[in-house]
């Protein structure tokens, strides 16, 4: 008695089901996009509504095509062929939410195949979507490394190729500020500084962002730079006719001072680099400067006392990076003597 119950009710839910379905079905078919669309979302509170979806995604409508694709999205891991099939669909929003689903839900074990592909996707938003979740699994292992380094060359968007690049960048400094050592009890006082020139600078913009790269390797002491145009720092590159955004370097020999008779320390001091800036003294990485686009303003400070040569030739090199507006090594660097 109570299974026969039970029975006529299930058969009573499943009758309910396949009427609210029908109804979805003939929804679908309305001219009124806003109808078919609310139709899927109904559809999709009573249950499985995989048929209409599919029925949904040959819309012709991208809003009622993109509800589906949400819908699909909420399935997770379940509807992982669909989203797959979708990562060429016409729409560039569409591919790029597929792309972010397909990332979270898979993470690492995401298929390197899909990342590359997107890469090519003509939507900027999709490529820097691909972008990121290469970079996103530390440490970055050697067939994302040539995946990123193959794709940076031929990329336009900068913010594509600035995240490429940093998580591609092998150079590292540890070294502690005199002031911020907690061994240092006393006041550091600069006793001495010497102003780098304005002038004799050469400069090379690096749209590719890829300077640093061994084959390049233009912080090397001995690079050969005639070819690159000559500029002054103390000003934004743009009054040297370089209208520009992005990478780009600044190198020239500077006379260092005699060794001084007593110091503790000696530092480059920048007044101002908009925005961000990587250092090299005689080929050896000394520092950066990286906070993004709120560091156009900082001054900041690097520790040299181990690779500067007193009295001698010495050859710095400067990369900058601007994203926006004005750009350049805009104020002036000073070296500091420190005691
Ligand atoms: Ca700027």
């Amino acid at each position: 008695m109570q299974k026969s119950l039970i029975h006529s009710g299930l058969c009573l839910l499943s009758c309910g089901a396949i009427a609210l379905a029908g109804c979805a079905t003939a929804k679908l078919k309305s001219p009124d996009p806003a109808i078919r669309r609310n139709a899927l979302i109904e559809a999709a509170k009573k249950g499985d509504n995989t048929n209409l979806l599919h029925k949904a995604l040959e819309d012709e409508n991208d809003l009622v095509r993109r509800t589906a694709v949400r819908l699909l999205v909420d399935k997770g891991l379940d509807a992982e062929e669909e989203l797959i099939g979708l990562l060429d669909d016409r729409d560039p929003l569409i591919r790029r939410s597929v792309l972010n689903t397909l990332c979270l839900l898979k993470g690492k074990e995401l298929s390197l195949n899909i990342l590359e592909t997107a890469l090519h996707d003509e939507d900027p938003s999709v490529r820097l979507q691909a972008m990121s979740a290469l970079v996103a699994v530390k440490p970055i292992d050697a067939r994302r490394t040539q995946i990123i380094q193959a794709h940076i060359p031929k990329e336009k968007n900068q913010a594509i190729i600035s995240l490429g690049s940093s998580a591609l960048w092998p150079f590292h400094r540890d070294v502690v500020l005199l002031k911020d050592r907690p061994d240092w009890d006393h006041e550091v006082r600069v006793v001495s500084e010497f102003p780098l020139p304005k002038e004799g600078w050469k400069f090379k913009t690096d749209p590719k962002g890829e300077g640093h790269f061994p084959k390049f390797k233009w912080y090397a002491a001995n690079l050969n730079d005639q070819d690159w145009k000559p500029i002054e720092i103390e000003k934004i590159w743009e009054t040297d006719d370089f209208k520009y955004d992005g990478i780009a370097w600044y190198r020239r020999t500077i006379k260092a001072p005699a060794k001084p008779e007593k110091f503790n320390a000696a530092e480059l001091h920048f007044d101002s680099v908009d925005e961000c800036a990587w250092v090299w003294l005689n080929g050896i990485y000394v520092g950066e400067h990286n906070l993004g686009t709120v560091g156009w303003t900082i001054p900041f400070n690097l520790d040299v006392t181990k690779e500067i040569k007193w009295g001698e030739d010495n050859q710095i090199t400067i990369r900058v990076l601007d994203t926006s507006g004005a750009g350049g090594i805009y104020k002036p660097v000073t070296l500091q003597i420190l005691e």
